[in-house]
């Protein structure tokens, strides 16, 4: 009901962090790269198999290289949607059902999608990039309703044998070929690069692996190394390709990884991996997907912010000088001084500096220590779950269809065609 809208609408508004006035549109107009690092977790990132780094290349940039700033306190807030959760949570700001898909059950919802505020305030054009067919996770549908202008999906690739191993197109091939894709774009553009190699069953082919395989015995877990080296070269490769088309500079480049690669079925090799025992506490904190940030005029370095896909909209819009205040968003901008440092998992468990809350049990963040409950704890659950709930109100009654912005139209899903555009 619009009652429920009010809710939402009334918590959104009195979460909401005031942009940091520095950085408030200091990206305005600036192109937009974000790129999908599937499946990739944090603990990679200067991770050494037998003394050889794992991801050479993302190890560089996480340490400030090509201006980069590495959040490495930043977890996935995915539930059973896997990437298309995170696509949803990154574009709107709003958490994914706590069953099912809700690119899948929700595909015909009203949104209020940052490709299309970006359209309507700053004239960005966008596009989704990837190398699988457009109708797996509904995304053929659902872009629609985000006001994605074009989706370059598996029929705008060479999908030769040769070129695809586990779900779709290899990452290298596929950054390759994007290339001209981004170059035909109108700018300022918003391109949203999904990659694919490094997914279960993490299978590379001899001629790709240029690491060894891990050595634990899980067949996952060991591949898992192999194919993140891989799709490390290929987002080289790709920041190379980027420099040479004059697309880097002055553009805003985002990576993320999109939820955990290795399940709690993998328990057993983790523990050896990371040489620690996999408890709940445990498992909490590998939620960590890295996110990663460039910002023309921004330094690099490492943030230790707390935060997570939920904060990423607003913080993208206020980069371009468009404040998220009219917008119901469940995150808050990771560089304002007000942002929300406490991070809500799907399940209801949660992390903050402090605590760590997994299954009704507190435990210190830092050190894993059981703590009592108190007054603050049982406040940040109340907090969490009160966000969830109200997220799963706007996608389960459509609230959003009620929901006028001035200066923002209704996006018209009709006007959208995904079919095979040629570059
Ligand atoms: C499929 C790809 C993988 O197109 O994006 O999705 P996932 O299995 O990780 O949800
Ligand atoms: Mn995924």
């Amino acid at each position: 009901s619009s009652d429920d809208l009010t809710n939402a609408k009334h918590y959104t508004s009195s979460h909401y962090a005031e942009p940091n006035e520095e950085l408030f549109g200091i990206a305005e107009g600036k192109n937009i790269i974000k790129i999908h690092l599937e499946s990739f977790q944090s603990f990679l990132i200067d991770y050494e198999l037998d003394g050889e780094e794992v991801t050479p290349f993302l190890n560089r940039l996480a340490h400030g290289e090509d201006d980069i700033q590495y959040f490495d306190q930043f977890f996935h807030q995915t539930g059973q949607g896997k990437t298309s959760d995170a696509e949803l949570i990154l574009d709107n700001s709003i958490f994914g059902l706590p069953t099912g898909a809700a690119f899948v059950t929700k595909g015909q919802n009203t949104f209020q999608s940052l490709p299309a505020v970006l359209n309507q305030e700053k004239g960005h054009t966008s596009a989704v990039l990837h190398g699988d067919y457009k109708s797996f996770w509904n995304r053929d549908q659902i872009y629609k309703q985000f006001g994605i202008d074009y989706f370059f999906d598996a029929s705008s690739y060479h999908m030769e044998d040769d070129a695809v191993v586990n779900l779709g197109l290899k990452d290298k091939p596929f950054f390759k070929e994007s290339i001209p894709m981004l170059e035909s774009l109108d700018q300022p553009f918003y391109a949203h690069l999904i990659t694919l190699t490094n997914h279960y069953p993490f299978i590379l082919d001899e001629e790709d692996a240029s690491l060894a395989r891990g050595t634990t015995g899980d067949k996952t877990v060991d591949g898992y190394f192999q194919t993140a080296r891989y799709l490390d070269e290929a987002v080289e490769q790709f920041f190379d390709d980027l420099k040479e088309a004059g697309l880097f500079e002055d553009s805003v480049i985002v990576l993320y990884g999109d939820h955990q690669g290795i399940s709690e079925n993998h328990n057993r090799a983790m523990s050896e991996v990371l040489d620690t025992e996999i408890t709940p506490y445990q498992n909490a904190q590998n939620q960590r997907v890295p996110f990663m940030i460039r910002v023309p005029g921004m330094e690099g370095g490492v943030k230790h912010t707390f935060g997570g896909e939920i904060d990423v909209m607003p913080t993208l819009l206020h980069l371009q000088g468009v404040d998220a205040k009219p917008y119901i968003t469940f995150g808050t901008d990771l560089f304002s001084d007000e942002h929300d440092e406490t991070v809500a998992f799907r399940d209801g468990s949660f992390v903050t500096p402090t605590y760590t809350s997994v299954a009704g049990t507190m435990y210190d963040t830092a050190s894993g220590e059981v703590l009592e409950s108190n007054q603050e704890t049982e406040r940040l659950m109340e907090k969490v779950s009160e966000q969830l709930q109200l997220s799963d109100d706007v996608l389960y009654q459509d609230l959003l269809r009620f929901h006028s912005i001035s200066n923002f139209e209704p996006v018209k899903p009709k006007e959208y065609f995904y079919g095979t555009k040629s570059t």
